[in-house]
Order: structure tokens, then C-alpha cells, then sequence
């Protein structure tokens, strides 16, 4: 692709980002009833703050989101809700709705009236997180919490009004809200985000729910027979003396040699079962996870290693990643994840800029064929927004050499990339007291040179190297086997001081003789990177002051003193999705 039509593709999509933003910030403030909104003084202010804003990870129109909820595919549609407030860019646990967007094919989105608002005493200190369950009648069904008048956290139920809308745009509430309440020394403020239901052999119906008891981490179990009424089980489905509360758990089955997802009720001898918890513990926020053997009989889950702490604990994410949920895709027999990525920007800067807080693009997670962990991927309709591509097969880079990728539009790209490495034998020793890979990639961050790296891509950077976020792998050589760190380094990212500049890393379980491969989606100021073909996940923001929209450059890298070969390089300039509120779409733009 030649640099002047990616130029005037990009110049064309920030005059429409632009347009298209201030148009909606004066739309949504119009529509009195629904949302009370933050009325800007000078809306150019806005627009001047909008080089962060996504092309094609989901946003809101505008102000605070946090987590993923309730995602189903329904009658031929893919639905969305999530944590907004719908009052500021900030968080409010008071005012969370739930916002909601529908799809068909989970790239493009229609942005709807709110499913849920803090509106009856079970629920008027905020609607916060849940799921759908899609009842065996048809009838999809959300399960979700509310914090009551007395700042209870329950668990309610609404049902859609009209199972044949397709866009499900009206929830009721039921008349026996709220269904589960705390009891039994459940801490009021330690009871919630209910899981998609699964119903067991004896066609019960079975949630858990997050919790913290005596200190520990813990699944609540409940039952019932008719979706209304609900028992405590005697003995929760699991917890861990390691962690603290669980938020947002999840649980479901996933096969164990096939290469298709499976429905929440689906178990058999082929299946195993993850259970997923949000913790936020120590000031850091993890979304971990345990495989484990689920007895639908007597509902015990019996886990092969368990939540120890977060350097060793088996995370869906190493970066930026929390709160996230899965659903059955029926259509693709797939299951797919979606997670909150938080910002790092100052909360002054949100509150400008008018928004905060990301999707990541949903991602589909299979079990790893070793058995011992699970691996993500892009789910495939992102190639869909694929435009402009370079490649670049067989090229070695020296130690200490990098080199530009050009003809795309590095601030909004898809980049794939296979290494060889030619020479193992060199390795550096890893040192017994490099136990946390975080803390490793803080010490050798990518300006520490290496023997067998550091290597790997510059993203989001500018012209002179002043700025660069930088996903690299080392190799050392452990005990019995060559050891891969993966690195995803902000320490360089922006010359804005207040913007936060985290550094992640996590050990990846594959053999470096074989190529190592790299996937990063680069979203203005987002940086999803999948290493090992998914086998370890590290999400980023960066903030740039210079490399932003066309100013952005793209790099590979070798600060090694041993050659690296990238054995091929597919990258590609990204279309936005498209995102708007149903009134401003055709029927054949849906
Ligand atoms: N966010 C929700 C809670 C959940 C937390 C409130 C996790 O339901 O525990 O917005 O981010």
C-alpha cells in the first residue's frame, strides 16, 4: 500500500471521528429522558482530546464504562451490555446502568437505550454486573446485581419484555426482586455478579456467585427449579485462602480435544471446566483462572493447580484486563470473551476528553491442546476491517538494529509477526530470583540490551524514538528448558507526564527452536498483544503526545547481541467499525 492513500484514509477517518463524535455528544444531551449527560462548555475542547479514542474496539457514545455484561447471541443477533454511567466519565457506582449494544458480527455496532437503570429499591444504588441465561422456552434472561436502599448487594432478575424484538430493547424487572439476598454472615457488601446459569443432569439450575467469606475468595453455588427462586448450596462450588473477594466470576466447560466451544450446560468425559475471578487485591487488578474436573452430581469441582498468587496464578490477561466475561457463540460454536481494559490517562484527562474505559475486541479462548492453560484469539470477522498490507518474509535483524514497517497506518493496525531464532545455545542463564516475570520485564525493560533479545515491535511510535511502547521477547535458559519471557513495556510511551506507564510481562510455555509468533492490534491508544499464537495475552494503553494518528510509526527490533529472523511479517492497516445509535443507520447499514 503507498503512504499518501493510507494518509488520506486516516485524515478521512479523524474528520469523521471528529463529526461523528460531536454529533453524538449533541444527540445523547437532546434525548432528555434517557441519560442525563455532562453538557461540554466548549465542545472543540472535546473534539481536540479525541486522537485516543478507539477505531474499533467498543466504546460508548461517551462517559464511564467498566465491565462486560450479559453477552449473548440471540435470534440471528449478538448483544452487548456493560457498566455505564451515564452521567460522567467516571466512575459512579450509584448511577451504573446497563448500557446496551447490538450486532451481527460482533465488530459493527448499534448502540441502544440503557437495558437497565437504578430505578426500584432492589436496585437504586446501581445495577451492577451479570449475565444472560437464555431460558430452554427461549426467553433470554439476565441475572444481575443490584445494590438496594440499604446499600445491600442482591441479585435480581429481569426478563425480556419481547423475545421476538430482535434488539430485545425492554427488560422487566420481576416482581419477586430480589431473588438471593445475603444471609447466613454474607457480607453485605461481598454478594455479587452473577454467572450465566447452567442447569445439571437433574435439570436444576445452578449460579454462582462472588463472594469473600472468612477472608477467602469464594464461588457461591445457588439453585432452583423454576429461575425464581433460589437456594444457598451447603458448600460453596469453590475458594481459594490465597485471594481476597471474587468479582465477576465465570464458569464454564471447554473441550478438551476439540476445537469448538461449548454451551454452559454442556458436560461430559471430553469436557473440563474453567472458573475465572476478577481480584483486586494489593492495588492490582487480575482477572484469574483454574482448570479443573466438574461432577454435575454433586457439584463438586476438583481443580488441577490452583489460585495461588499473581506471578504464578494462570491470568487471561498480563496487562490491562478485568472483569471479563464469556458467552456461548451458537452460531461460530464458539465461546468468546470480552474484558474491560481500564484507562491510563489522569482522571482530569477522562473527564475531558468526555469517555473512559475500553472493551478488548472479543476474543475467542479454546483449551490449550497441552491441557494445562487456555489460548485467545482475535475472533476471525476482525479481518473484516483488514485494508492496506505489507509483508516481509526472511529478513534478518542484527543485535542492536531496528528497522521501520511502513505502507500502514501504524496507529490503527493488525500486525502478525514470526520469529526464528537461529541460536539457541547462547542463551543468558535466568536467575532463581527472576520468579516474577513483571518485575523481569521492569529490570530488563527494552532498552536493556540482551543476548537472545530483547526483540520484537515498536508500536505507536514516533519519528525520533522519542516515544515507543514496546512488546519484545527474551530467551534464557532455565533448569531443564529454554525459558520465553514476553514483555509489554509503556516506560517509553508518552512524554506526557501524568499518563501512567505500566510494564507487564508473563512467561509464555512454548519451545523457542520452534518460530515464536507475535499478534498485536493497535488501536490509537490501545495495544492488545497475543504471543504464542495466544498462549499468553498482555493488553496496553498508551497515551502518546507525538506519535499519534498518522504520526505514529511502526518498528521491529533487535537489542540482542545474537541475529533474529523474522521468518514473515503480515501487517495491515485497519478500517474503523462502525459505531452509532440505531437512529442514525439504515436497515442495510445494520
Ligand atoms: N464492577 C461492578 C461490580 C463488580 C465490579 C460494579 C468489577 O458488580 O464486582 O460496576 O469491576
Amino acid at each position: 500500500m503507498k503512504r499518501s492513500s493510507s494518509s488520506s484514509s486516516s485524515l478521512y477517518h479523524w474528520v469523521m471521528v471528529m463529526v461523528v463524535a460531536y454529533t453524538l455528544i449533541n444527540l445523547v444531551s437532546g434525548n432528555d429522558d434517557e441519560m442525563i449527560i455532562v453538557k461540554y462548555d466548549d465542545p472543540t475542547q472535546v473534539l481536540l482530546q479525541q486522537p485516543y479514542r478507539t477505531a474499533f474496539h467498543f466504546q460508548p457514545p461517551q462517559n464511564w464504562m467498566n465491565d462486560p455484561n450479559g453477552p449473548m447471541y440471540y435470534n440471528g443477533v449478538y448483544h452487548f451490555f456493560y457498566q455505564h454511567n451515564p452521567r460522567e466519565a467516571q466512575f459512579g457506582s450509584g448511577n451504573l446502568s446497563w448500557g446496551h449494544a447490538v450486532s451481527y458480527n460482533l465488530v459493527d455496532w448499534v448502540y441502544l437505550e440503557h437495558a437497565l437503570n437504578p430505578t426500584d429499591p432492589f436496585d437504586i444504588n446501581g445495577c451492577w454486573s451479570g449475565s444472560a441465561t437464555i431460558l430452554p422456552d427461549g426467553t433470554p434472561a439476565i441475572l444481575y446485581t443490584g445494590v438496594d436502599s440499604q446499600s445491600r448487594e442482591v441479585q435480581n432478575l429481569a426478563i425480556a419484555k419481547n423475545p421476538s424484538d430482535p434488539y430485545l430493547r425492554e427488560w422487566i424487572k420481576s416482581h419477586h426482586n430480589p431473588l438471593m439476598v445475603p444471609v447466613d454472615g454474607i457480607g453485605t457488601r461481598f454478594f455479587r455478579d452473577p454467572t450465566t446459569a447452567w442447569q445439571g443432569p437433574d435439570g436444576k439450575w445452578r449460579v454462582i456467585i462472588g463472594s469473600e467469606i472468612n477472608g477467602h475468595g469464594t464461588a457461591l453455588l445457588y439453585q432452583s427449579d423454576d429461575f425464581v427462586t433460589w437456594s444457598k448450596s451447603p458448600k460453596p462450588l469453590h475458594f481459594s485462602d490465597a485471594t481476597k473477594m471474587w468479582e465477576c466470576p465465570d464458569f464454564y466447560p471447554v473441550s478438551v480435544n476439540g476445537t469448538n466451544g461449548l454451551d454452559t450446560s454442556v458436560m461430559d468425559t471430553n469436557t473440563k471446566h474453567v472458573l475465572k475471578a476478577s481480584i483486586n487485591m494489593d492495588n492490582y487488578m487480575r482477572d484469574s483462572y483454574v482448570i479443573g474436573t466438574y461432577e454435575p452430581e454433586t457439584d463438586e469441582f476438583v481443580v488441577d493447580v490452583d489460585f495461588k498468587d499473581k506471578s504464578v496464578d494462570l491470568r487471561y490477561d498480563y496487562g490491562v484486563f478485568y472483569a471479563s466475561k464469556t458467552f456461548y457463540d451458537s452460531l461460530k460454536r464458539r465461546r468468546v470473551m470480552w474484558g474491560w481494559v481500564l484507562e491510563a490517562d489522569s482522571k482530569l484527562d477522562d473527564i475531558n476528553k468526555g469517555w473512559a474505559g475500553l472493551q478488548s475486541f472479543p476474543r475467542s479462548i479454546l483449551l490449550d491442546e497441552s491441557g494445562k492453560q487456555l489460548t485467545q484469539w482475535p475472533i476471525r470477522e476482525i479481518e473484516s476491517l483488514r485494508t492496506e498490507e505489507v509483508n516481509i518474509q526472511n529478513k534478518e535483524i542484527e543485535g542492536g538494529a531496528e528497522f521501520e514497517i511502513t505502507g500502514i497506518t501504524a496507529s490503527q493496525a493488525d500486525v502478525e509477526v514470526s520469529f526464528h531464532i537461529p541460536n539457541l545455545d547462547d542463551a543468558e542463564l535466568l536467575l532463581r530470583e527472576w520468579r516474577d516475570p513483571e518485575a523481569l520485564c521492569r529490570i530488563k525493560n527494552a532498552s536493556a540490551g540482551g543476548k537472545i533479545g530483547p526483540f520484537g515491535l515498536m508500536v505507536l511510535a514516533s519519528d525520533n524514538l522519542a516515544e515507543h511502547a514496546d512488546i519484545f521477547f527474551r530467551i534464557y535458559k532455565g533448569n531443564d528448558k529454554h525459558v520465553v519471557l514476553m514483555c509489554s513495556d509503556q516506560s517509553r510511551s508518552s512524554l506526557r507526564e501524568e499518563v501512567e506507564k505500566t510494564t507487564y510481562g508473563a512467561f509464555i510455555d512454548v519451545d523457542p527452536s520452534q518460530n515464536l509468533s507475535l499478534r498485536s492490534l493497535i488501536d490509537h491508544s490501545i495495544i492488545e498483544s497475543f504471543g504464542g499464537r495466544g498462549k499468553t495475552c498482555i493488553t496496553a494503553r498508551a497515551y502518546p503526545k507525538v506519535a499519534v494518528g498518522n504520526a505514529a510509526r511502526l518498528y521491529a527490533f533487535n537489542y540482542g547481541t545474537e541475529s533474529i529472523v523474522i521468518s514473515s511479517l503480515s501487517a495491515w492497516s485497519m478500517k474503523p467499525a462502525q459505531l452509532s445509535p440505531l437512529h442514525e443507520r439504515t436497515k442495510s447499514q445494520i
